[in-house]
């Protein structure tokens, strides 16, 4: 019986392929669980990004710390972010983007995370890892945000990449310039780290941010 059951996805994706339903698609995606964690952790994959200043930072620029969190219901959760940032000044006004960046390569400070994470080859602001503009209040950046364009599994899983930090604001694309459509015109890289794969611990014990507690009460009634 269990062997018919695991077939059937399969002919059913023969039948689609035979009537045509693929042939305008070149890839066909399929998704595996990241193991043993799908199974510890209740279907779900949690992941940190311990965020520190790049080397050799100007004293201009604040020195940043904390850490970007992300948890992601395999398979087809959306994926949840907690950003818990430190170190700015406790009257700045400032606003400044945070991006996921292609490469989780850090040995040159943030210069070495490459472009803005690209998987589709759209123009920024609509790549998956694009977070926004975030202002801090009292020298800290709490907040809750969803992106439901990126994965923490299967071939375009953003584990592996870097979460960076921006000097200033960004444009959102509505720049005039062509590096708007590429990465916003937000400025130096100040901080940054490496998504990785971690339990669920560190996301249980941050408390809750504005809008989490919402986002979790439409998930028990579905
Ligand atoms: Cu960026
Ligand atoms: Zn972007």
């Amino acid at each position: 019986m269990e062997k018919i059951i695991l077939k059937l996805p399969l002919i059913l994706l023969a039948l689609h392929i035979q009537s045509g339903e693929f042939s305008n698609s070149s890839v066909l995606v399929i998704v595996e669980a990241p193991k043993p964690e799908v199974e510890e952790f209740n279907n779900t994959i949690y992941a940190t990004c311990e965020v520190t200043p790049v080397p050799n930072l100007p004293p201009s620029q604040p020195q940043i710390l904390g850490q970007v969190l992300f948890k992601q219901v395999f398979p087809s959760g959306t994926l949840k972010v907690k950003i818990n940032l430190h170190g700015l000044p406790a009257d700045d006004q400032q606003m400044r983007a945070i991006h996921i960046h292609q490469y989780g390569d850090l040995s040159q400070g943030c210069i070495t995370a490459g472009p803005h994470y690209n998987p589709q080859a759209v123009d920024h602001p609509a790549h998956p890892g694009d977070l926004g503009n975030f202002v801090s209040e009292q020298g800290v950046i709490r907040q809750f945000r969803k992106l439901p364009g990126a994965k923490l599994f299967g071939g375009q899983s953003i584990l592996g990449r870097a979460v960076v930090v921006h000097e200033k604001e960004d444009d959102l694309g509505k720049g005039l310039d062509e590096e708007s459509k590429r990465s916003g015109n937000a400025g130096k890289r100040i901080a940054g780290c490496v998504i990785g794969i971690t339990t669920p611990s560190l996301w249980q014990k941050t408390e809750r941010l504005p809008g989490e507690e919402l986002e979790e009460v439409n998930e028990s009634k579905r």
